[in-house]
């Protein structure tokens, strides 16, 4: 028998069309379910799926904490005792010390209408009273930050384009966009094969020669780390100098052309932002720049695909806004087979009912980055809330996010913590209750993508093992126990819910919609903000002038910044002369599976070097260095390669840390040398860009050890 499921993760592709095949009750394998067709795919790590839902070291029973905070003791307890503890432990914090000392530590652990680890732990902690929640995003803070100047607060819902679309693409640019691994929608990596099989010109600007580079792009471009806005705003300088720019098209759409070019020409301070100064700080060649920038001009439809990797560093909310200033300027903005600079998945899903906080507005929060700082420095240090107990649901932000030290001492602080999860991840051994979470397969749910216009259902597959259960179910009994059962679950049963779901929902056909697991929307190729660009006018933004504003006096007032993106220089240490990149895995998301000492198909972790890099330093292929910086230091084994530019180091995000007495990390954890101090106005993660230094040491990796 097969039945349709998703895997629902945070890992690019949100909801990946996948049937499930069973045989007595046990799942066998996953494979593509066909009536997706052959564009909306899974990737490897869905396909994959079962080896992590019969995981050994799954979590099938309550552990309650026995030994120090962190040591990993723990002992096996029935859920009406872990219930019980969590229950009282929380209601006792929050009449002592007020709700708002509750902290959500939640993230996307699971994604769906239903089993969204994010919305359901926020409705349950709204229920208990006002505490405190995280703002921001790891993910995007800076884009988040600065968009809505730039194109309106409806940006997220207005300025993306659907994959299909790409098909039309007479040019793509992939700026720091690994599509073949991070994916970034369920459809972009075949449809971006689909156009190198067309050979249109394709163009990968990485550090890195990514296996998107190698096998999509008909171009590598690598740039030092974090020196974007350089390259950008050369380009600029190129299409103005050289007339490419339709100002007439430009000015109708967009206000503040006028303040970039006199800014690009240096015609205030006598310096020109050309492609000679940028690539003295990006290291392409100044007649590299200007041939992308003349084809990007004269070919139409060009589309920009733009990572998240371009603001995931110091000064990251300058890059976004320079990318819709390009597209603005070479004329390809709103266009079909073009984009608006903007992420691509900014576009509505179909309509869908859904989880919802039970909203209690006013309450404290903290950016997402900060949450360790808010836990050790609270009110005396300028945060909102004093925080004594943390609710840890769907992350492992102990691992994730920077600075890892700092996130164990925030820890240290923490009179209660509870978690729900399906491994015994560093984060949860930080808590006191861990709770086993169920996986994928054993939830009924609808899926929601990542970029765009379908849906997916999927059936529980299985049933739980040992005692997992539902975030869902656990939250419910939870409420029940701590008295407001009603208001969290309304009465309803996880597929109720689903029900009402699709009740609401503008899927015609249930039954049809259940049997083959995906709605298509009618509409596949939507373009947009392909009416404001027709008629500027008539469809303004929802920003102050209506158009698109390149130079924001609201952006200058609310930031103390410039109206206009600036490059803003790079924080050089001559201690730490490599730039750390750290990102995504194509056969992990983020850290799951990342565990050392386990088996997963991604646990061994290295550090890629670029040969000169490595020879200078005495490094060989498979020598056990460490990387440091004046945050902290890790050793990982190293790899030699030419496929990682010079100055650059490589080291992928999601390695489980694993620290000695001394708190140096022998797993490969970035997260050792990153920090909670965000790059610019949006206080957003700065995870790319990193100065390190690494040197080879004596001793054995994490990563070289056997399980156990
Ligand atoms: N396989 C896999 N895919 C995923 C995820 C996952 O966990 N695993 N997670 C998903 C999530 S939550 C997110 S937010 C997205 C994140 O998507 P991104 O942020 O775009 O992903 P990264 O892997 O960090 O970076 C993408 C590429 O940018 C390059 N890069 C790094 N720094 C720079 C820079 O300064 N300039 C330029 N031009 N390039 C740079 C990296 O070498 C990398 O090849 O990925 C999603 N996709
Ligand atoms: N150095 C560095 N750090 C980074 C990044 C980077 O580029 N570099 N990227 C950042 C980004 S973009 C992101 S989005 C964050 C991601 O950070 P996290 O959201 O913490 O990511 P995961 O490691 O995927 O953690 C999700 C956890 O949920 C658990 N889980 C899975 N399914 C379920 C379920 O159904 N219920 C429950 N309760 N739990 C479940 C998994 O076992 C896993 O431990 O990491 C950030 N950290
Ligand atoms: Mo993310």
């Amino acid at each position: 028998m097969k039945v349709p499921v998703f895997c629902g993760k945070d890992c690019g592709g949100g909801a990946c069309p996948l049937l499930a095949e069973l045989v007595d009750g046990r799942v066998l394998g996953i494979t593509h379910n066909p009536e997706a067709g052959r564009f909306i795919t899974g990737c490897a790590r869905g396909y994959g799926l079962a080896r992590f839902h019969y995981a050994r070291d799954r979590l099938r029973m309550p552990l309650i904490r026995t030994g120090e905070r962190g040591s990993g003791s723990f002992r096996e307890a029935s859920w009406d005792e872990a219930l019980s503890l969590v229950a009282e432990r929380l209601a006792s914090v929050r009449d002592r010390l007020g709700c708002e000392s509750i902290l959500s530590l939640a993230s996307a652990g699971s994604l769906g209408a239903l089993h969204n680890t994010a919305s359901l732990t926020s409705r349950f902690l709204d229920c208990l009273g006002v505490r405190t929640s995280l703002q921001g995003s790891y993910s995007n803070g800076a884009v988040r930050f600065v968009l809505p100047y730039v194109l309106g607060q409806d940006w997220r819902q207005s300025s993306g384009f659907d994959p299909a679309t790409m098909q039309h693409a007479n040019m793509i640019i992939l700026w720091g966009a690994n599509i073949l691994e991070t994916r970034l929608g369920a459809e972009v990596p075949a449809r971006l094969l689909e156009a190198r099989r067309r050979g249109i010109p394709i163009v990968a600007i990485d550090p890195r020669r990514t296996e998107t580079a190698e096998r999509a792009a008909t171009t590598w471009l690598p740039i030092r780390p974090g020196t974007d806005t350089a390259l950008m705003l050369a380009l600029l300088h190129v299409l103005i100098a050289e007339g490419l720019v339709d100002r007439g098209f430009v000015d109708q759409r967009a206000i503040g052309f006028g303040q970039l070019e006199a800014y690009v020409l240096g015609r205030d301070d006598g310096f020109a932002r050309d492609p000679s100064w940028a690539s003295a700080i990006c290291g392409i060649e100044a007649p590299e720049i200007r041939a992308l920038a003349r084809s990007w001009a004269e070919t139409k439809p060009a589309m920009l695909i733009p990572g998240y990797s371009i603001q995931r560093v110091e000064g990251g909310e300058e890059t976004f806004r320079l990318t819709v200033a390009l597209q603005l300027a070479t004329g390809n903005f709103g266009l079909c087979g073009g984009s608006t600079g903007s992420p691509n998945n900014c576009l509505p899903v179909p309509r869908v009912g859904r989880i919802d906080p039970r909203a209690r507005p006013g309450g404290p929060s903290v950016s997402v980055l900060r949450w360790p700082d808010a836990i050790l420095e609270g009110r005396s240090g300028g945060y909102p809330s004093d925080i004594a107990a943390a609710y840890v649901a769907g992350s492992n932000y102990a691992n994730q996010g920077g600075d890892v030290r700092k996130s164990l001492a925030a820890f240290a602080r923490l009179e209660f913590a509870v978690c729900h999860e399906m491994f015994l991840t560093p984060t949860a051994r930080l808590c006191d209750v861990v709770l086993p979470a169920a996986s994928p397969l054993e939830k009924e749910d609808l899926g929601i993508p990542w970029h765009g216009n379908y849906l997916l259902y999927k059936a529980q597959a299985v049933a739980a093992e040992g005692q997992a259960r539902s975030d869902y179910d656990i939250f419910a009994e939870l409420s029940d126990r701590m008295g407001f059962g009603e208001a969290f679950s309304e009465g309803r049963t996880a597929s109720e819910w689903v029900e009402l779901f699709i009740a609401a929902s503008e899927v015609p056909d249930p039954l049809e919609f259940k049997r083959s697991g995906i709605y298509l929307a009618p509409e596949q190729e939507r373009v947009g903000l392909s009416e404001f660009r027709a008629d500027p006018e008539g469809r303004p933004l929802r920003t102050p002038s209506g158009k698109v504003e390149l130079a924001s006096e609201a952006y200058a007032r609310d930031t103390g910044g410039s109206p206009i993106p600036l490059w803003r220089g790079l924080r050089l240490d001559p201690r730490f002369p490599l730039s750390l990149v750290s990102p995504k895995l194509a056969l992990a998301t983020h850290s799951q599976g990342r565990d050392p000492a386990g088996a997963g198909p991604a646990a061994a972790q290295a550090i890629s070097l670029n040969p000169g890099d490595a020879r200078a330093r005495g490094i060989a292929e498979g020598d056990l260095v460490r990387v440091y910086n004046d945050r902290g230091s890790s050793r990982v084994r190293a790899l030699v390669r030419a496929e990682v530019m010079a100055g650059v180091a490589s080291l992928p995000e999601g390695s489980w840390f694993v620290l000695d007495a001394s708190l140096e990390d022998s797993s490969g954890s970035p997260n050792l040398l990153t920090s909670t101090e965000g790059g610019g106005a949006s206080t957003s993660a700065v995870m790319h860009a990193v100065a390190v230094e690494v040197e080879r040491c004596q001793g054995r990796a994490a990563t070289e050890q056997g399980p156990g």
